[in-house]
């Protein structure tokens, strides 16, 4: 069945699309393509309602997270819902945009290019307000910013009902019961986001987020159908492979790269999560993983949910 399937993609990948980047001395892994790609992520992929009506696809599915550290769940949210969180992002979009920030300012912390208010993820995460905040270049000049990436800190506080649309869609008690599952821990909800990419392409390179156990569920709310809309990618199983992370953190201890950083992955493959609007990701963020940079026209825009201990 499944595991067979992901077993039998032959090694090295034949797929040629490596994502390539300005980084020294790094090496990204091969992106799969076409029918391997096709078949790889099938054989991760669960249908949400499949999950809430049986135990055996949610046994499966907690399984395949286990071993493979990523899954595609379809249709964790309805059309309808996808429209009317839409309608809302883009509203908020458009006042982002503009020049009178009065209202937001009231309501959330504005962290813009020319005026920062806040500082690091953990004063982002542990804010008592959203967080808009606006990626910029990195002032060293450094590769991997997200420049231009809008990363919104707590978006369910924005509105109340743009916070039932996103607890409508995040499924977090089913979550949680599959992280159990699959993780035998009980994990919590600890931060929510809205990544809003509109011409992102200096995300940053493959990376963990730690090596704490930590998983994200990413809701597209757009569809992502090619490598030009900015998937996220992911290394299977690379979340349980120590040996890996040893190779790559001894590489960037002597080459002044952060610990974190999955600078080594010649020879290793990775799947972009192409989706629809709708479907989740579900992710152990120890794995090594990426946002693919987008076409400069592309627009991508996501809800994720942080679970830890
Ligand atoms: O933008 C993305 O798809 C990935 C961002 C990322 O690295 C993360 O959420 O941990
Ligand atoms: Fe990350």
């Amino acid at each position: 069945m499944h595991e067979t399937r992901l077993a039998a993609v032959p090694f090295p990948f034949t797929s040629t699309s490596a994502l390539t980047g300005p980084s020294v001395g790094t090496a990204r892994p091969l992106l799969l393509d076409g029918a391997e790609l096709d078949r790889v992520v099938e054989a991760i992929s669960f249908q949400f309602s499949d999950l809430q009506s049986s135990q055996s696809c949610f046994w499966k599915a907690a399984w395949m997270l286990r071993r493979y550290g990523i899954i595609r769940l379809r249709g964790a949210a309805g059309p309808d819902q996808i429209h009317a969180i839409n309608a809302e992002v883009s509203q908020l979009l458009e006042e982002i945009e503009s020049t009178d920030h009065s209202r937001l300012e009231s309501l959330a912390y504005l962290n813009l290019p020319e005026r920062r208010v806040l500082k690091g993820y953990n004063q982002f995460r542990d804010a008592d307000r959203a967080v808009i905040n606006y990626r910029v270049k990195r002032p060293d000049g450094r590769s991997g910013s997200d420049a231009g990436m809008i990363d919104i800190f707590h978006p369910e506080r924005l509105s109340e009902t743009l916070g039932q649309q996103i607890h409508g869609c995040l499924q977090e008690s089913l979550i949680q019961r599959l992280l159990l599952a699959s993780s035998l821990n009980r994990l919590r909800v600890k931060c929510r986001n809205l990544y809003l990419n509109q011409g992102v392409q200096d995300t940053r390179s493959y990376h963990c987020d730690g090596r704490s156990l930590k998983f994200k569920s990413f809701v597209y709310l757009s569809d992502v159908q090619s490598l030009a809309d900015g998937p996220y990618c992911f290394v299977p199983s690379s979340h349980r492979r120590r040996r890996l992370w040893w190779r790559n953190a001894r590489f960037n201890k002597n080459h002044g790269l952060g610990p974190f950083e999955f600078s080594q992955l010649n020879g290793q493959s990775a799947i972009p999560l192409l989706a629809k609007a709708g479907d989740m990701v579900l992710s152990s963020q120890r794995g090594a993983h990426c946002g693919h940079p987008q076409h400069p026209d592309a627009k991508r825009a996501v809800v994720v949910n942080m679970y830890q201990r």
